[in-house]
């Protein structure tokens, strides 16, 4: 320095520092932030200074935690109440007091349970918030008290997959822990994308490390993702919806070529070939039939899959060999490829490559399937929501049919704890949530059911934005962030983690957090006794804590030493890394799996017995998807859509943060070749429409999406313009509300389009 500055006379006192879980929302991720805090205000984001260990590493955070202050003091957070003044859905408030607003939900909540009955209630699907006591789970301890409202099952995320999966293995814990990712040599990222869609924090450090081993990485995917990039040593387009098709063929080379692990196969699994098929399954189709075409006339040859797949012949018997040769492998599946039309085979299909060539219970190797992490599945959500004492619950996905027409659904509609429903859905309590027009498929049609006010009578949103499901309320309740409350939160699928998330600053305006909200309500229903049972959010966190050390870890610090250190986070070292199915395959008469045959269902009775074989057959298939590039409806709509997980948000939360707008601008992905015939520039404006809805957004014209295929960002806040066109880029303007048919799961993924110069 050549000149020195005047020191100012006293020096600004230091900045405190706290380490805070991020807010997260389900963003795939659970990483450390620390906040330094000044004035009563956070005034800068740092991330994880603990010592990097492979038995513990960072918990490093994302571009989304690093942004978060542009989200925390945006200028439009909702700060009061406000009660719906307009036409539903026009978006026209006005603000209310809080005993207004919370009198108003009180009541109607009697109201509704009076006139209809407890499952006229409704709380749906929410994942904005993963701390343990925000969220959707405060709204469901509330109306569990309450006497109960429709439940709900299974998820947007994993709807196929959930169900898939324990058909093969009989359960949903089939991931080793990632360290062991390190012992593999050969790992298949098949439609799986962990540098971008977080997958636990660090899955993709994980990865990094296992390649830096030696251990080759091929990802298959339509989009030459990030993933692909910068983890790969190979990149494999595929034709979104056809990977069955591409494992059945990998499926024929190693049984042609005699690469798979027969012993594995005959003392570990059932229904592979003939030889090996449960009792009274005699005659039906086995695996190795169908693979062979033994009874449907098709060989599911290299030849067969590249017409289907667009890869080409030789590369899928290269990678069948490499996989089937170069053990232990991994063969991880996403979950964008199950949440399409059929989901289920894919998800089953990947389980039976791995099962064949003998990776399952081995240190390298991987079951695929769901992969909650072995030993130690994460909680999920520990503080307390109760039971349902209504019992009925419908398949999340379902919830639009349950409005409109809830009396009818049975079973056939994946309706249990009762026979039928009583009641159609009459009042939303949606919290933490934009499932309500932004997430869920087809907009329009969710915007033209909520809109009419003699279905659902009275709809209630608990958000810290306007977003467009909260255009649809009633009544609009003011949650404050993550930043101003108490919270706790452990590890997504993977990693051993205790987070806290203590209040760092005071909430905003008149917001309240969720529970203080739900418990105010539950006071006006004269249960706010049994709902607080006399605690605040952080004697909540404290009971969390306690219940953790009690269950799972018994060195967990407590709330008192949490915070006296302020460490931030307890992380158990994964020394020797959990290996699932391990005792199963050492002696599988000893640990038999829970699937009826205690074995590895490559043929699955219970499928079979549903005798759906053309939609739920016993033995993974490739089944055409219902909207695709061989239907009559390519004349029209030739182009598949697809709505990857973007960096720039968790779902729909962060859509309105201007850093990562900038950094991730939302915009429609297209191959050069389509672009051209449609006479379509890199970043013009284009429509991109089909019967159910269209939209204006620019483009991207670029080489990393396959030809046939584009890719709108999932999340985007859908914006119509006066004409309906949505001028944002939602891509559920495009997708369908039919569900899958074993799992009743979100096929959202499966859309197809056109696109024009806008
Ligand atoms: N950044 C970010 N990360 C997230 C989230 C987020 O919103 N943002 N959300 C989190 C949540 S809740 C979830 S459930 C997970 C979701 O995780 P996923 O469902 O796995 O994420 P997607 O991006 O939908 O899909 C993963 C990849 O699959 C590819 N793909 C889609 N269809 C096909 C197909 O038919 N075949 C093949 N081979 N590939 C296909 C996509 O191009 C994408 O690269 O992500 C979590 N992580
Ligand atoms: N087309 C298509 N659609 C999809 C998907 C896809 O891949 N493609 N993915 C699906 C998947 S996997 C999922 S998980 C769902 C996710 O769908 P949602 O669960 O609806 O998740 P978000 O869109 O993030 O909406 C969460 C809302 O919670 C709010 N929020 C954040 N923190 C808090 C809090 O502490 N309290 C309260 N009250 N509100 C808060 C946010 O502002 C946001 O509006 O979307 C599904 N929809
Ligand atoms: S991955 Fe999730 S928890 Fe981690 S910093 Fe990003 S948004 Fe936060
Ligand atoms: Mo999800």
């Amino acid at each position: 320095m050549s000149s020195r500055a005047a020191l100012p006379s006293a020096p600004p006192a230091p900045d405190r520092l706290v380490r805070v879980g991020c807010p997260a929302h389900n963003c795939g991720g659970r990483c450390l932030l620390i906040a330094h805090v000044r004035d009563g205000r956070i005034t800068r984001l740092d991330t994880d200074d603990r010592p990097d260990t492979l038995a513990a590493p960072q918990l490093r955070a994302c571009v989304r935690g690093r942004a978060y202050l542009q989200r925390q003091y945006h200028q439009d957070r909702l700060t009061q109440p406000l009660k719906r003044i307009g036409k539903r859905g026009a978006g026209k408030f006005a603000p209310i007091s809080w005993d207004e607003a919370l009198d108003l939900v009180a009541s109607e909540m009697q109201r509704v349970k009076a006139t209809y009955g407890p499952t006229a209630l409704f709380v749906p699907y929410g994942t904005g918030s993963y701390n343990q006591l925000n969220g959707s789970h405060a709204a469901r301890r509330l109306m569990n008290l309450f006497g109960g409202c429709l439940g709900i099952y299974n998820s947007y995320s994993w709807g196929a997959i959930n169900i898939a999966t324990p058909t093969v293995y009989g359960t949903l814990q089939t991931g080793n822990q990632r360290q062991d990712w390190l012992n593999s040599k050969y790992i298949l990222m098949w439609g799986w994308n962990p540098a971008e869609m977080r997958d636990g924090t660090n899955s993709d450090y994980f990865i990094k490390l296992a390649r830096e081993r030696g251990a080759r990485v091929v990802c298959i995917d339509p989009r030459h993702t990030l993933s692909a990039a910068s983890l790969a040593d190979e990149w494999i387009p595929i034709r979104p919806g056809t990977d069955t098709a591409m494992m059945s063929a990998m499926a024929y080379v190693m049984i042609t070529e005699r690469l798979v692990d027969a012993e594995f196969i005959r003392t570990h699994c059932v229904g592979f070939d003939g030889t090996q098929m449960p009792a009274g399954c005699d005659d039906a189709e086995s695996y190795t039939d169908y693979v062979m075409g033994t009874r449907d006339g098709t060989p599911k040859t290299p030849e067969w899959a590249e017409a289907i797949t667009t890869v080409p012949r030789d590369t899928i018997a290269r990678i069948a060999r490499e996989y089937a040769i170069t053990k232990p492998a991994v063969l991880y599946q996403g979950y964008g490829m199950q949440r399409r039309a059929y989901g289920e085979q894919v998800v089953r299909a990947g389980c039976v490559l791995a099962a064949i060539t003998g990776n399952v219970g081995i240190s390298g190797g991987w079951a695929s399937g769901l992969a909650n992490q072995a030993p130690d599945a994460p909680f999920w959500t520990l503080f307390p929501a109760g039971d349902n004492p209504a019992k009925a619950a419908i398949p999340v996905f379902l919830w639009t049919e349950a409005v409109l027409r809830g009396k009818e659904m049975t079973s056939a509609d994946g309706i249990i704890g009762v026979d039928r429903l009583t009641t159609d859905i009459k009042l939303i309590y949606s919290v933490a949530s934009n499932i309500l027009i932004n997430q869920h498929a087809n907009v329009a049609r969710s915007a033209r059911i909520l809109q009419d006010e003699s279905k659902v009578e009275f709809i209630v949103v608990q958000d810290q934005f306007l977003t467009p499901s909260a255009r649809y309320a009633d009544v609009i309740l003011p949650a404050c962030t993550q930043f101003e409350t108490w919270g706790v939160e452990d590890g997504w699928k993977y990693g051993d983690e205790v987070i806290l998330m203590p209040q760092v600053v005071e909430p905003l305006g008149e917001t309240k957090s969720d529970y203080r909200i739900c418990a105010e309500i539950a006071e006006r229903l004269g249960i706010g006794d049994a709902y607080t049972e006399g605690r605040d959010e952080r004697a909540w966190v404290e009971w969390c804590l306690d219940h953790y050390r009690a269950t799972r870890f018994p060195e967990l610090p407590t709330l008192d030493e949490f915070e006296r250190s302020n460490i931030g986070v307890y992380a158990k070292p994964v020394t020797r890394p959990g290996v699932a199915f391990e005792a199963f395959r050492a002696d599988p008469e000893a640990h038999p799996l829970s699937t009826p045959s205690g074995k590895i269902e490559i043929f699955s009775q219970q499928l079979h017995a549903m005798d759906r074989p053309d939609e739920i057959p016993a033995v993974p298939k490739y089944i055409e998807e219902w909207e695709s590039p061989f239907g009559a409806e390519a004349a029209t709509y030739p182009l598949q859509v697809m709505g990857h997980h973007t960096l720039h948000r968790v779902h729909s939360t962060h859509d309105n943060n201007d850093w990562l707008e900038e950094a991730f601008p939302q915009r429609v992905f297209i191959n050069p070749i389509d672009a051209t015939t449609r006479g379509i520039a890199d970043g013009d404006p284009v429509k991109v429409f089909n019967d159910r809805g269209a939209m204006i957004l620019p483009c991207r014209v670029t080489e990393r999406i396959l030809p046939g295929v584009i890719d709108i960002p999932q999340g985007a806040w859908w914006t119509p313009d006066e004409d309906g066109i949505d001028r944002r880029g939602n891509v559920n303007v495009l997708t369908s509300e039919r569900w899958t048919p074993l799992a009743f799961g979100t096929a959202q993924h499966t859309a197809m389009a056109q696109v024009e110069r806008a």
